[in-house]
């Protein structure tokens, strides 16, 4: 897959508008839509934003290292939205439609084990400063038909999903002429953007009957989600919060009740990967058609409200340790945590992840996690007495270098399949044994999926080529 490289806001010489800027639209046209259709994701924007207020005035040394990492910018605007497809055309469109904004197929999560019969990908920016213009994200799934066991039932959901186009002619039009021209004039990335907004809106039509919606239902809800309706509405859209102790503890002041249990970590000094907590989706009215053409009146419940924090990236040992320890909680606690045994499940949360290092500094010596250095005000001061022999973690103990985590931009299968399971009901439980199968996944989407982990070295050892040439040196590197 090629990914480019080359990223500003301004048109460049053959007046196209960059990828970074349409994404930056799309997302903000997205926001709006989704508070006109879930108010409720209104207020909790205005619970986030007081949150981030208050964690920043709070924390000077936050707001440095989110400035340091240039994070701070683009925290107010930061969200991810998640969708559910059907079909292997429909993810590989996808692919193409995000492209356009600048948003690659990152990581693979395999939900099947978790009892959720679909795999997924989150579509995003890649490079540094794509991330910090807008850190867009779309947490996508493609349904396994062939984890439905009732053959007749399988036949029927594909080709119900078979018979629909979620992408409007615009859209298909100006994803063609983006790739056949390598870019869109600011006027078709207007369009575009409310063309592909079209793909993503809610349709209260649903395109079977309820008698099929409720056979699909009863396979899992979320079979029906994905083949009953028009479009792969988006399902939430999750403001990121400096602070989700403060969020999730003011939700009920706003009407807002939030699930029982903080998905990830626990509350840290230093945070790690991602914490995630939603509320319940709503109940909304739908009208389903029946052989002749004939409405019905029914429900579905599908979207929900999201908020999370993000931390540290995590290297693969510092990740290896975080799946060892929750593992060791869920057995603990006999499984996965549910309203019942939510504050047991704090307790022995916040136990068990004692083992893992609560400082930078430590987190940084045992490369449990990927961090952004730069040189300080000290170190370009005193660069004409930098010797070749110098060491990172010398210039680092002289104050002359200085690090800051480099946050996690992707998800964690896990959360996520708590996520999903919360707004589904809690009953659903069961696992398919099928097996994960990133290849097949690939092969629906037309492309391989980027490795998150090369990502993050790529930045952390970037950041290190940029301290060296500053302080000239030739090279500098985390000690083993
Ligand atoms: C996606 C659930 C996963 C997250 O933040 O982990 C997710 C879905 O419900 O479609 O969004
Ligand atoms: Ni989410």
């Amino acid at each position: 897959m090629t990914v480019s490289s080359t990223s500003s806001t301004q048109s460049s010489n053959s007046g196209f508008v960059s990828p970074d800027l349409i994404r930056a639209r799309f997302a903000s046209a997205m926001s709006t839509l989704y508070k006109t259709e879930v108010p409720l994701y209104g207020d909790l924007l205005e619970l986030v934003a007081d949150a981030n207020r208050v964690a920043l005035e709070r924390a000077p040394s936050l707001t440095e290292s989110l400035i340091s990492t240039g994070e701070l910018p683009r925290i107010d605007a930061e969200r991810h939205g998640a969708i559910r497809v059907g079909t292997a055309e429909e993810l590989a469109t996808l692919r193409r439609l995000f492209a356009v904004m600048g948003m690659y197929p990152v990581g693979y999560y395999d939900l099947s084990t978790a009892g959720v019969p679909v795999h997924s990908t989150a579509f995003r920016p890649v490079n540094e400063t794509s991330l910090q213009q807008n850190p867009f994200r779309v947490f996508t799934s493609l349904l396994r038909l062939e984890l439905i066991e009732d053959s007749d039932l399988r036949e029927l959901a594909s080709e119900t999903l078979k018979r629909r186009q979620i992408f409007t002619p615009g859209a298909l039009a100006l994803i063609e002429q983006c790739e056949q021209a390598g870019g869109l004039s600011a006027e078709d990335a207007e369009c575009f953007v409310s063309e592909a907004l079209e793909t993503f809106r809610w349709h209260q039509q649903a395109t079977v009957s309820a008698e099929l919606y409720e056979r699909l239902n009863q396979q899992h809800r979320l079979i029906a989600d994905v083949v009953a309706f028009k479009g792969p509405h988006i399902n939430h859209l999750t403001p990121r919060t400096l602070d989700i102790d403060s969020v999730q503890a003011h939700m009920p002041s706003r009407g807002i009740k939030p699930k029982a249990v903080i998905e990830g970590p626990p509350s840290r000094k230093c945070p790690i990967l991602l914490r995630q907590t939603s509320f319940k989706a709503l109940q909304e009215e739908v009208s389903f058609v029946d052989e002749e053409g004939r409405l019905q009146a029914g429900k579905h419940t599908a979207r929900f409200g999201e908020i999370e924090q993000r931390g540290a990236a995590l290297t693969e040992k510092g990740r290896a340790l975080y799946d060892q320890l929750l593992a060791q909680v869920r057995d603990v606690i006999g499984g996965a945590p549910h309203e019942g045994n939510a504050d047991e499940y704090a307790e022995v949360l916040a136990s068990v992840f004692a083992a893992f290092p609560d400082d930078y500094e430590m987190l940084r010596q045992q490369e449990l996690a990927w961090f952004r250095y730069s040189v300080t005000e000290l170190g370009l001061a005193n660069r004409d007495n930098i010797e070749a022999s110098d060491t990172l973690d010398g210039l680092i103990q002289v104050g002359y270098i200085r690090f800051d985590p480099l946050v996690y931009e992707d998800f964690l299968p896990v959360s996520a399949a708590g996520i999903f399971q919360s707004n589904l009901g809690d009953d659903l439980r069961e696992e398919y044994r099928a097996r994960s199968s990133q290849a097949q996944f690939q092969h629906a989407l037309g492309s391989s999926v980027l490795n998150e982990l090369e990502l993050y070295q790529d930045a952390q050892q970037n950041s290190l080529q940029v301290c060296a040439e500053q302080l000239g040196l030739a090279e500098l590197f985390v000690a083993a």
